[in-house]
């Protein structure tokens, strides 16, 4: 009975000694033990790596304490949850985030430093968590961050791939992928939930059955796997909250097939169960195209279903009225990726809780918002019916049936415009028959999200015209943010200390838009100082990095300028690299006394390619081979300089950001949906050398167009220049030189020509200028660019002015927090509210 509870409870509570205590003693009694008995070596002999494992497990516990508490708290509570549904999170390392913002940094460090180590080197042991691509995977990680700091009662989820993003080496200037083999060294950030598992089936038929004298359809499955629970907790900063990031691993079934292993063929049964842990095995490389594959709709389904079963038994347990769902559930879409949850939730509504059609769809339809991360139609994704009928008989037919609905509705309001139907559609018919996972997310969601606001634009105006002009007031812009936490307090603590101490407080931290008082002081001389010297001793370690990875010694006086994100052909790398050929160009052509007036620059490219992308594999090399000739070239010494940093990553992030001068965002306007990366440079007093592109536009709202080197065509002009065929290359030869400046009719021909070797090798990468059209614009833009570039280089020489504008960049970043993304959404989409554990 209940005084029997209570007295176990009492119990319970006598034998703890309270929470974990974290002064530097407490915390080294902690560390010790955790060497003696998690990782199993002595007190007297650990090194680096050991020490990171026994502190890392120090903080998990304290992690555990919060988690638990804020659960407890939840379920007390019973708030509307918000479930984030993500195939991927890049959340990098771990470490200095979680000391941070359980607000024990400086304790852990007197710890270690009073056991022989020191904080910067454990946290350094680190590998990164990769379990996504580019940006959109580190938005979701940004976004949990501040889910937990805001109090929301939130939950991840995603899958827990056993080999995260590809490792890129680079052998003779060519990118080779390596496998991302993460859990080999264990992962102390994790819990293994070995009794959260459920079932997942898949393939099989779909059959009809009598049920109370009506015909109902029922999914025999053919295949069963099992999902388990793996749970990562997110802390916030400034609050006890620990909120839960549930990855799925795939596990055989425990139920095994009698029959198999009757047979006598002992040895293929278990490799055939073996085979079923393949599915969260390998994060798909690819970071905007997915083409139809088996395996990767089996991820996504495994996904969904064990995300789903999982969110239901926990609303189950607290209700019984599926009425209620909507006030209790929120299901957010990051991308198409997860959107097969919306033929799951009908599923599981109408053929397992037995709720009639009509009502399980109006159910369903205020449940879900989504997020749409692309710019062009042609990325959106695309299912074969044929590979999802196999693999998932029943909701193909659930899909058809919301399909049909949706037309019959679409007539009644538009008439019989067939093309508009038929372009609506949530069936593609087509050479390849197939589901539209973007139709089916906005015909589902309350909400649709853009990541910008020209995003927004672009889908209202073009991608999604048609639906939004049948529902406008689905259609939402929150534009994209980074989290402060990672993106300063952890990367740049000598900015973080600045910022403080001119602000005289760490408010900022939590509320980023106090940032905007560091205006106060732009012309303070001192301000100004201090300010150069925290660039400086940045620079200085990205300047040994740079030595370690790729043996060439940079001046701290040239100018860093970086380009670092996924190798694409629409971030126009290659305009880079053909306007740091022109630069050599116009060295080698200058006499002593010019070359005396030159800006000196280090040039830092990084990213990876798609393996499959072949173009972007090029640019890659080529990057190379010119490194290889201008950084050997003794004339030109340390006036230009170009390093490749090999396997850019979270953690590399984390160091060149703060160490940039200018970095640069070139997409052609109109294809960057919003970019993240410009805001990470801005918050880190980087200025910006960008198109009007995405999210840029936002920045340049919010700092003025005057503190950062805008170029090229805008967004409404992109269409006739392409159409027009002004930049059209084909008549190369004789172009005029005011619509294809000379300068890059002369770089493209050094190329062609194999003035840095490779040949044929590049031909097909200057094809891709020439022939195609020039596409991406890169000659249209090249004279822009020099000349933003030009300004660049001007304004360095004059260091007050370029200090102010660095001033201004993260005065200015406070709006581009994931806090007031997440916020945005909170109150205007998921209609949830902050729920305080207390202290
Ligand atoms: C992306 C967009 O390309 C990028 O502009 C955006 O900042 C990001 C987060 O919203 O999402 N979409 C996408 O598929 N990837 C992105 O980075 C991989």
């Amino acid at each position: 009975g209940l005084g029997e509870h209570r007295a176990k409870a009492e119990r319970m509570f006598s034998l703890m000694d309270g929470f974990l205590k974290n002064d530097p003693i407490s915390l080294q009694k902690d560390i010790l033990h955790h060497v003696e008995y998690t990782v199993a070596r002595s007190r007297f002999s650990f090194d680096d790596f050991e020490a990171y494992q026994a502190l890392s497990h120090t903080i998990r516990d304290r992690l555990i304490e919060r988690w638990h508490d804020t659960h407890i708290f939840f379920k007390r509570t019973k708030p509307k949850r918000l479930y984030f549904l993500s195939l991927e999170f890049l959340m990098g390392r771990s470490l200095s985030n979680s000391v941070i913002n359980l607000g024990i940094q400086d304790q852990c460090a007197e710890a270690l430093n009073q056991l022989g180590f020191e904080f910067e080197v454990v946290a350094e042991q680190e590998g990164d968590a990769a379990l996504g691509n580019g940006g959109l995977a580190r938005f979701s990680a940004c976004q949990m961050d501040s889910l937990a700091t805001l109090d929301y009662p939130a939950w991840g989820y995603g899958l827990r791939y056993e080999y995260g993003l590809f490792r890129q080496i680079i052998v003779d200037g060519f990118q080779h992928e390596q496998p991302d083999y993460w859990l080999n060294f264990g992962n102390p950030w994790e819990i293994a939930r070995i009794h959260v598992t459920y079932e997942v089936k898949f393939y099989g038929t779909v059959e009809e059955v009598e049920m109370n004298g009506d015909k109902q359809k029922i999914w025999i499955p053919g295949e069963t796997v099992e999902a388990v629970a793996y749970d990562n907790p997110i802390p916030g900063y400034g609050t006890r909250n620990t909120i839960n990031l549930r990855l799925w691993a795939a596990k055989p079934s425990s139920k095994f097939d009698l029959e198999a292993y009757n047979t006598g063929d002992y040895i293929n049964s278990v490799v055939n169960r073996q085979r079923a842990e393949t599915i969260s095995n390998v994060l798909y490389p690819d970071d905007r195209s997915h083409q139809g594959k088996e395996l990767r709709l089996k991820q996504q389904y495994f996904f969904v279903s064990a995300s789903l079963q999982d969110i239901m038994r926990r609303f189950k347990e607290e209700h019984t009225n599926f009425d209620e769902l909507p006030e209790k559930v929120a299901l957010h879409l990051n991308d198409t990726h997860p959107s097969l949850s919306i033929a799951e939730v009908m599923r599981m509504l109408v053929d397992e809780e037995h709720l009639n059609w009509n009502k399980a769809w109006d159910i369903v339809c205020k449940i879900f918002s989504f997020t749409t991360h692309t710019m062009v139609a042609e990325g959106l994704e695309k299912i074969p019916v044929d590979l999802l009928g196999s693999l998932l008989p029943r909701h193909l037919e659930i899909l058809y049936e919301i399909n049909h609905h949706f037309m019959e509705e679409l007539k009644e309001r538009i008439g019989l415009d067939y093309s508009r139907l038929s372009q609506m559609s949530i069936v593609e018919e087509g050479a390849v028959k197939s589901i539209r996972m973007a139709n089916l997310s906005i015909v589902c969601s309350h909400t649709v999200n853009g990541v910008s606001k020209l995003h927004l634009e672009t889908l209202k105006t073009k991608t999604f015209k048609d639906f939004y002009g049948l529902w406008p007031e689905k259609f939402q812009c929150k534009t994209n943010g980074v989290t402060q936490r990672r993106w300063i307090v952890v990367s740049n603590p000598s900015l973080r200390d600045l910022i403080s101490k001119w602000l005289g407080t760490e408010a900022w931290i939590r509320d980023p838009d106090i940032l905007s008082g560091l205006r106060d002081h732009v012309d303070n001389a001192d301000f100004h100082l201090e300010w150069k010297m925290v660039k400086r001793i940045n620079k200085m370690r990205l300047a040994e990095y740079i030595e370690a990875m790729s043996g060439v010694k940079v001046s701290l006086d040239a100018m860093f300028d970086v380009q670092v994100k996924r190798i694409h052909e629409y971030k126009r790398q290659l305009l880079n690299i053909f306007g740091i050929i022109h630069r050599y160009n116009c060295l080698k052509n200058m006499d002593k006394d010019s070359r005396r007036k030159v800006v000196p620059r280090v040039c830092i490219i990084g990213g990876k390619a798609a393996p499959g992308y072949e173009m972007a594999k090029k640019i890659i090399k080529l990057c190379h081979a010119v490194a290889e000739k201008i950084n050997n070239d003794t004339d030109i010494g340390d006036l230009l300089k170009l390093v490749f940093i090999p396997d850019y990553n979270v953690s590399v992030a984390e160091l060149v950001m703060p160490g940039a001068d200018l970095s640069q965002h070139l997409s052609t306007a109109g294809n960057e949906a919003s970019g993240t990366g410009n805001m990470k440079f801005l918050m880190n007093g980087c200025l910006l050398l960008a198109t009007e592109d995405g999210s840029t536009v936002e920045i340049i709202e919010e700092i003025g167009a005057d503190n950062l080197f805008l170029f090229g065509a805008k967004v409404d002009e992109v269409a006739d220049l392409r159409e027009n065929g002004v930049s059209n290359l084909a008549p190369l030869q004789n172009a005029s030189p005011l619509k294809v400046p000379l300068q890059f009719v002369r770089i493209l021909r050094m190329v062609r020509d194999g003035y840095f070797g490779h040949k044929d090798y590049f031909k097909t990468l200057c094809d891709s200028v020439e022939a195609a059209n020039d596409y991406y614009l890169l000659g249209t833009d090249f004279m822009s660019y020099l000349e933003a570039q030009a300004a660049a280089d001007k304004t360095f020489v004059n260091q007050e002015k370029w200090t102010r504008m660095s001033i201004l960049s993260v005065a200015g970043s406070g709006r581009f927090s994931s806090d007031r993304t997440i916020q945005d959404y909170a109150e205007s989409t998921w209609k949830i509210n902050p729920c305080r554990c207390p202290l």
